[in-house]
């Protein structure tokens, strides 16, 4: 018998959710940081044993939205309540419900299994936990709770045998070779935006779009080249730096990043340039694969 299924994370913003898709995956494959709204697509991480084929996906952070990049990023969350096979809805200790209430109505109401995870109890005790478990058990009867600390892994084998019990009997949806379903331009892409998101304040990470012009794998280098976009000429200022310097940090940083994850030697050429007020404009939306 295999069994395959999708179990989509969802939660508030920064409560974890990325660092628990890539510890399940054991590859860094969503970005990380201590940023809201790091992540803005749905990206899958596949787990493929003899038996059974497991698709994760990690999506934005719940929130209501201001424009129309993050309308898009709640609908990438949308379609994650669609084809769940088990929802796993991560929390932290003392945060109370989802931003948005008819998202937290769908997990009430969920018909496929639930998962709450507490995630971060490495910075709880056993006080708050146990006041967290009584609240949730309350207003989300319907769901397992399961304390984790996905940084530190703990309770995260546990989570990840009962995500196999919980599989459906069915074929795998994916090539079983797979690890995820994007593509390595977007991954390279990622890595730049969490380079950008680390290195920059207020603002800037929120306006930039990273795109991968150019991606040649030789025998013993990649050769990349990628456009950084912002929403106006003061921010190309920024983000390029005194001298270049603040552009040439991202530079090494993501190049670092990309070498271990690609395991090869990386050269990557990087270019600011201006795309005014593209988070609202559909067509650049669509041409950033948002829409
Ligand atoms: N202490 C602690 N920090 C965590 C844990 N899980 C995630 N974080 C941190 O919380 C921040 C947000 O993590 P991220 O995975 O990007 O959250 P997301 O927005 O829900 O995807 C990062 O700084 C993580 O290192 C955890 O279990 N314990
Ligand atoms: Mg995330």
């Amino acid at each position: 018998m295999h069994k395959a299924g999708f179990v989509n994370i969802i939660g508030n913003p920064n409560v974890g959710k990325s660092t628990l898709m890539n510890a399940m995956v054991g590859q860094r494959l969503s970005i990380i940081t201590n940023k809201a709204q790091t992540t803005r697509h749905r990206i899958m991480g596949i787990v493929n044993e003899e038996d059974y084929q497991i698709v994760f996906s990690d999506t934005p952070g719940v929130i209501q939205p201001a424009y129309a990049l993050q309308e898009s990023m709640m609908s990438f969350v949308k379609s994650a309540f669609e084809d769940a096979d088990v929802l796993l809805y991560m929390v932290e200790i003392g945060e109370k419900a989802l931003k948005d209430e008819s998202f937290f109505r769908k997990i009430q109401h969920s018909k496929v299994s639930v998962i709450l995870l507490l995630n971060k109890i490495d910075l709880s005790d056993q006080e708050k936990l146990e006041k967290a478990v009584t609240y949730w058990k309350e207003i989300l009867p319907n769901a397992e709770i399961l304390p984790i600390s996905a940084l530190t892994k703990f309770n995260t084998k546990e989570l990840f045998d009962r995500i196999v019990e919980l599989l459906p009997e069915s074929p795998a949806f994916f090539d079983k070779e797979a690890l995820t379903d994007k593509t390595e331009r977007f991954i390279v892409g990622e890595i730049i935006r969490e380079k950008i998101l680390m290195n920059y304040k207020k603002e800037i990470p929120y306006a930039v779009e990273v795109v991968v012009e150019e991606f040649k794998e030789e025998e013993n280098i990649i050769r990349m080249r990628a456009e950084i976009f912002v929403e106006r000429d003061s921010q190309k200022g920024i983000i390029i730096g005194h001298k270049g310097e603040a552009l040439k940090r991202v530079g090494i940083q993501a190049r670092k990043e990309m070498e271990s994850f690609f395991g090869k030697q990386v050269h990557i050429e990087l270019f600011v340039k201006v795309n005014k007020n593209w988070r609202d404009k559909d067509n650049q939306l669509k041409r950033y694969g948002y829409l």
